[in-house]
């Protein structure tokens, strides 16, 4: 991860939105480019476009006044135990039309595009019942369609146990993988859970995932969040595409997932809300971890879609170096929501999405601390310019 593979002078041709050379200026193949258009990034870095691997982008209202008490105090658990928290954002989803939850999902997209995100995995889990979960991928499923950003979907039904299933969680999960998981095929490629303590356990998590890679979907799992329930270990025995979170995780944790194909997400914008301790992302690296970073963008733990927010504190309090936070929010984030094929690198055959920073080196990222330095966005081939800051 510390290894980035720069060209001095280098150019990069797009062929009907895929990558077909990339390389120095000088070596550019004597093609035809008319009917190309061509962009001058001279004294700019160009970058793969960042790959936002964890978010939970469709839901109704907000939750600002719970952020408010989080300051005065409050914790986030005992906030979602008074029925608030997920529970809130639940009765507010479920009440939103799919037309309202597009349109708030889409204006949430267009921030994170001028951030540079050409990719972003989105999660369900604010339904918690059939209808409004399906609504949710439904909304995903359209504004992939219309917005030129990626959304990889992933169902997330166990997100939280809704109140009429209070007490019998083990036939919630039961009925979310009876009713609800194979409606969710072919809606999304992922699934997703909450295994954390008071919410769901290491069985249910395991019983829900290995029930998912049943039906097809690739597997994900928030770990560790809050307790260290051996949520890392389950991700590493199951094989999951990324376990997300591991604020907790215990040296054992890591080592598990070290040894396996499991990517360890680190999300510091939700430890930074709720004034939590960051993951050790060094160690992880340093253990051999595939380590990738995400925003997690959602209505409690993490209002933020900010790749700058994530790199700086990454950099500054997480020990990553510039190298290392542009890997795990390119390809290592892509190999976490299983599209490492596709994006996060800039190699020939690849989708041609990329970012043009307004500096010469990634390394301002976390340097202009906190900044959008990204200039030009490109998606497969299609350059979109962020126009208000200009020399
Ligand atoms: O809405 O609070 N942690 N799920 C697990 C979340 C945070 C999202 C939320
Ligand atoms: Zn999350």
């Amino acid at each position: 991860m510390s290894e980035l593979e720069v060209i001095e002078n280098g150019a990069v041709v797009v062929t009907d939105g895929v990558i077909a050379y990339v390389g120095r200026t000088e070596d550019l193949p004597a093609w035809d480019y008319s009917g190309y258009e061509t962009i001058d990034a001279s004294g700019r870095a160009v970058l793969p476009g960042f790959v936002d691997s964890h978010t939970h982008l469709v839901f109704g209202g907000f939750r600002e006044e719970e952020f408010s008490w989080r300051m005065r105090g409050d914790s986030y658990m005992s906030i979602m135990e008074r029925g608030g928290g997920i529970h809130n954002t639940m009765n507010a989803t479920r009440r939103a039309s799919f037309e309202e939850l597009k349109t708030a999902a889409r204006a949430r997209l267009y921030r994170m595009f001028a951030l540079g995100v050409t990719t972003v995995e989105g999660k369900s889990g604010y339904g918690m019942d059939r209808d409004t979960e399906l609504r949710q991928l439904e909304v995903m499923r359209a504004l992939n369609e219309e917005h030129p950003v990626d959304i990889v979907s992933t169902f997330m039904g166990a997100h939280a146990t809704p109140a009429e299933w209070k007490g019998r969680e083990d036939g919630f999960i039961d009925w979310l993988i009876a009713e609800v998981m194979p409606a969710a095929r072919g809606l999304a490629e992922c699934c997703d859970i909450f295994c954390e303590k008071g919410v769901f356990t290491i069985e249910q998590s395991r019983r829900y995932l290995q029930a998912a890679a049943g039906m097809g979907f690739r597997t994900k799992i928030h770990a560790d969040e809050i307790v260290d329930t051996g949520g890392a270990a389950l991700a590493a025995e199951l094989g999951t595409l990324s376990a997300d979170h591991l604020l907790m995780t215990s040296d054992e944790g890591i080592r598990a997932l070290a040894a396996s194909g499991t990517v360890a997400t680190l999300l510091p914008c939700t430890a930074f809300s709720l004034k939590e301790h960051y993951a050790r992302g060094r160690e992880m690296i340093d253990a051999g971890c595939a380590v990738a970073l995400a925003t997690d963008l959602n209505p409690g733990s993490s209002f933020t879609s900010s790749i700058p927010l994530t790199i700086a504190i990454a950099c500054i309090y997480m020990k990553m170096s510039p190298e290392e936070a542009v890997i795990a929010l390119t390809l290592n984030a892509a190999a976490a929501c299983g599209r490492a094929d596709m994006v996060g690198s800039i190699e020939e055959g690849k989708q041609g999405d990329l970012v043009i920073l307004d500096f010469p080196s990634y390394k301002f990222l976390p340097y202009h601390v906190g900044m959008n330095i990204v200039r030009t966005v490109v998606k497969r081939g299609v350059a979109y310019h962020n126009t208000l800051v200009r020399e």
